[in-house]
């Protein structure tokens, strides 16, 4: 086998330009750590885009760039702001991401911004061509460059290909409303291992390829011309490790060694200690329901007005795609919400809802975890939803409780926690004051099992799945090709 080939919208490294010096800072986030099985040594090879634009990048700095990129195994794409506009926040956020979270009425249909989407795809793909020997394993990512695969597979049909998919994948009848429903199923079909969160996803896949594309399908492979192309599901798991020793640690945190929130929690929850902090934590994204969640939230505390200054309601929502309409919209209407429910509610030693609006230090969510009593996930659509399995992770105790939308991928594997419909505000009503009294011994039951298996489908068990299945279709494709 050759090297490894990792292909994302965004690289795992932030670049800091300080002057003419560079530094490239390794990502944290989920997907960095999972791959760091899969990329390491030099044998492994990172391309993405680096977050800042042409423009932003002085000409004379770039060798330091890539320079400083080499180091962390990576190489860049360069991008205009323009291609970003078109590609990134066109047709990546403005169609796929509403069609796929069967936000129909939000997807824009934009030829332009499709031809950006082309245009952006065949320059990842030449990035790749230009490393990539025939022996090469070549792993691409998200819905951003669905159609790298089959640009990669003309013109190097010896590689292997996969790809993985991190949002839903919808039904057919919601797929096929896409002008360009072909074109992107061709783009993913130069994969040879396409893979999803959930078999659901896995399903409306297989469903489109046969029914929009005509190819034959048995059980889970396609056969295209020569080929033949698994489709499986692989639901994606979190560093456990990470999560769970750094509440352990936080725990012992002496009061001089708390930071400003973990004090101010401790301080909430022992003038009040039989009130119940409920969590909520996601990126500002409609998809989420946020609104959905407080509107369930003011119906819950007009239904059952006993458990006023009894909750309270934290929600920490990262900003994101800011620069999209319905972005904007969507924060204001989240802004108006929080003050008409706290100015309705609010009395003068109690505010229901603490609501915070920024990206938070890992530190500072680890004191949100630890510290509440409910963790309220309330997703409309989402891929799968690795926060629930986060906040899972940090209960050390094993006490909490977990209320998650049944619309997350992760409420797959995650039937322990009480699932609801997030349009049901009776049903989350009910599951709140379930949560609120559910007795200990209940909620240990419930996590011990949640935390087994979590600890076990960690993300690199997750990454190195994929990859092994990958390996054994590069087998299967060689034997089937001999023959
Ligand atoms: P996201 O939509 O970003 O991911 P999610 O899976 O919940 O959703 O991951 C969010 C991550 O951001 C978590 O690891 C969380 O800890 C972190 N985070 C959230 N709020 C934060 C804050 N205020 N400050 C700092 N960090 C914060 C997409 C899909 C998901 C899918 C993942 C992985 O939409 O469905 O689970 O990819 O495939």
């Amino acid at each position: 086998m050759g090297k490894t080939i990792i292909i994302s919208n965004r690289l795992p490294v932030q670049l800091q330009i300080d002057n003419d010096e560079i530094t490239a800072i390794p990502s944290v986030g989920g997907l960095a750590t999972g791959m760091k099985s899969v990329h390491s040594g030099s044998d492994s090879l990172w391309i993405g885009w680096s977050g800042l634009t042409e423009e932003e990048i002085p000409k004379e700095l770039d060798p330091k760039i890539d320079k400083a990129l080499k180091d962390n195994g990576c190489s860049k794409v360069s991008l205009t702001s323009e291609e970003i506009d078109g590609f990134y926040y066109g047709f990546s956020n403005r169609t796929i991401w509403p069609l796929f979270h069967y936000f129909l009425e939000y997807a824009e249909f934009e030829t332009d911004s499709w031809n950006t989407y082309k245009a952006v795809n065949q320059k990842f793909a030449n990035a790749i061509l230009e490393k990539a020997d025939d022996d090469d394993v070549i792993w691409v990512h998200d819905y951003q460059l669905m159609l790298v695969p089959e640009m990669v597979k003309e013109k190097r049909p010896n590689t292997s290909i996969g790809f993985f998919l991190h949002i839903p994948f919808p039904s057919y009848e919601i797929f096929r409303t896409l002008p360009w429903r072909k074109e992107i199923l061709r783009g993913l079909l130069g994969s040879d291992l396409i893979g999803f969160h959930t078999y659901d996803y896995e399903r409306h896949f297989l469903s489109s390829v046969r029914r929009l594309l005509g190819l034959e399908v048995s059980f889970n492979e396609i056969h295209l011309e020569e080929r033949v192309i698994k489709v499986d599901s692989f639901p994606m798991g979190i560093d456990y490790k990470k999560f769970s020793d750094a509440a352990s640690k936080h725990e012992k945190n002496t009061a001089d060694k708390q930071s400003e929130l973990q004090r101010r929690l401790n301080i909430h929850k022992e003038s009040t200690p039989d009130a119940k902090l409920i969590l909520s934590i996601d990126r500002l994204d409609y998809s989420k329901g946020i609104a959905k969640r407080l509107n369930a939230f003011e119906y819950f505390l007009n239904k059952h007005p006993e458990y006023k200054e009894k909750v309270r309601l934290i929600i920490l929502a990262v900003p994101s795609r800011s620069n999209v309409p319905q972005y904007q919209l969507l924060k204001k209407e989240i802004d108006e919400l929080v003050g008409r429910i706290n100015g309705e509610f609010a009395t003068v030693s109690w505010t229901p809802i603490w609501y915070f609006y920024r990206s938070m230090p890992f530190e500072n969510l680890i004191d949100l975890y630890t510290s509440s009593d409910i963790a309220l996930l309330t997703p409309i659509r989402d891929g799968m939803n690795l926060v629930a399995k986060e906040y899972i992770a940090t209960r050390t105790d094993k006490t909490g409780v977990l209320i998650l939308s049944e619309m997350a991928g992760s409420a797959n594997e995650m039937n322990e926690s009480l699932l609801i419909n997030p349009n049901n505000f009776d049903q989350i009503s009910d599951a709140l004051i379930q949560a609120i009294h559910m007795p200990k011994e209940e909620q240990i039951a419930r996590n011990s099992i949640l935390q087994k298996r979590l600890e076990r489908y960690n993300v690199e068990k997750w990454a190195n799945d994929f990859m092994k299945s990958l390996l054994e279709q590069r087998e299967t494709t060689q034997k089937f090709i001999s023959k």
